[in-house]
């Protein structure tokens, strides 16, 4: 048994982790992550500086991302931060800055062994900016290796300067879960800034698609501009460090099919013609009826009657368990021997329920 779980261990860690950006790239690199077709990701990046005593006034920088994958490793995508640099012309007075991009990972993907490569021509409005990015990963078990190239046709806050920014960061992963990130990045011939630097925690959410990180850094937004350049300080001379965290949401359009589908189609799992003796369902992300007694040879039926997947997986792997249960699905398994059966719901381990077999 303990060789069966270290195997699906070593298959768990190998296997590249969906959406867990935080887990391959530092904060201020795109790296070569893309979401998956018909995955829109929401990454918010919140960053904040407290001025010096008596205020300690608190002066926020945020930045979302929304990006949506299409097929073929591309994706579409905008970034929108609150605090940037003033722009040109007529957004001379504004500080909203939105970058819109196409990101095309031509080689590779997030997670896997070796290099990945990943191209990104976006446009920034405040700036009226043409902006791209050569992005390229190396991972080997635990480390990912990050550089970027920038190109950046007008430069924020500066009458319409040409630049080029390289950019190298890493990411060191401790467990499954948690992981170390840095990176630098910098304008070729800085006009205002200078070079940008983050540091982070990153964690993975466990039981969870979502990702977390705890971040200090001195860029004032996400796009590659802002990404290029670290803020200096409101004239006092001291280190300019800004605080933050990310997180990020990664939403699967097909969990919203029900919205305009209606209920999807049954599915029936596991044995069939076994005598059902008991009917739990998974409803509310709850076991209902989280005790069942039957008799040996018998069989309970579990039925998910919620919108997300579930699963029936025994505690201690005592019995088999199920596979994913997809909404509408139902699982049955027959229980041969007396006994007490504890299991619990893979992705939500708080579901938990008990088959008492006589
Ligand atoms: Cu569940």
């Amino acid at each position: 048994m303990k060789r069966v779980s270290l195997a699906l261990l070593a298959l768990a860690a190998a296997a590249p982790l969906r959406g867990q950006s935080l887990l391959y790239r530092g904060p201020n690199m795109g790296g070569s992550w893309v979401p998956d077709p018909a995955v829109v990701q929401f990454n918010f990046l919140h960053r904040f500086y407290v001025a010096p005593g008596p205020s300690h006034a608190v002066v926020n920088y945020p930045s979302f991302t929304l990006a949506a994958g299409i097929a073929h490793g591309i994706a579409f995508g905008g970034k929108f931060a609150t605090k940037s640099l003033a722009g040109t012309g007529a957004g001379a007075q504004s500080t909203n800055e939105t970058e819109v991009f196409v990101r095309w990972r031509a080689l590779g993907t997030e997670g896997r062994e070796g290099f990945s490569v990943a191209i990104t021509p976006a446009y920034n409005l405040l700036a009226k900016s043409v902006d791209g990015e050569l992005g390229v990963d190396w991972t080997r078990g635990r480390v990912t290796l990050e550089a970027a190239a920038r190109g950046i046709s007008r430069e924020l806050g500066t009458p319409g300067q040409k630049q080029v920014a390289l950019a190298g960061g890493f990411v060191g992963r401790l467990t499954r879960y948690i992981a170390v990130s840095g990176d630098l990045g910098s304008f070729m011939a800085p006009v205002n800034g200078r070079a940008a630097w983050s540091v982070a925690l990153n964690l993975l959410i466990p039981g969870s698609p979502h990702t977390f990180s705890l971040q200090a850094s001195n860029a004032g937004s996400a796009t590659m501009q802002g990404a290029s350049r670290g803020l200096t300080t409101f004239g006092t001379g001291s280190n300019f460090i800004l605080y933050g965290f990310e997180f990020t949401i990664p939403l699967h359009l097909k969990r919203f099919s029900p919205w305009f589908h209606g209920s999807p189609k049954p599915v029936a799992l596991g044995a069939s013609g076994a005598a059902v003796a008991a009917e739990v369902n998974m409803t509310a992300v709850k076991f209902a009826g989280d005790a069942v007694t039957i008799s040996a040879g018998q069989a309970v039926r579990w039925t998910n009657r919620d919108p997300v997947e579930h699963t029936v997986t025994f505690d201690g792997a005592a019995e088999p368990g199920s596979p994913v249960i997809p909404p509408n699905g139902s699982y049955v398994h027959r229980f041969d021997k007396p006994g007490t059966y504890t299991y619990h719901c893979t992705p939500h381990p708080f579901m938990k329920g008990v088959v008492v077999v006589k």
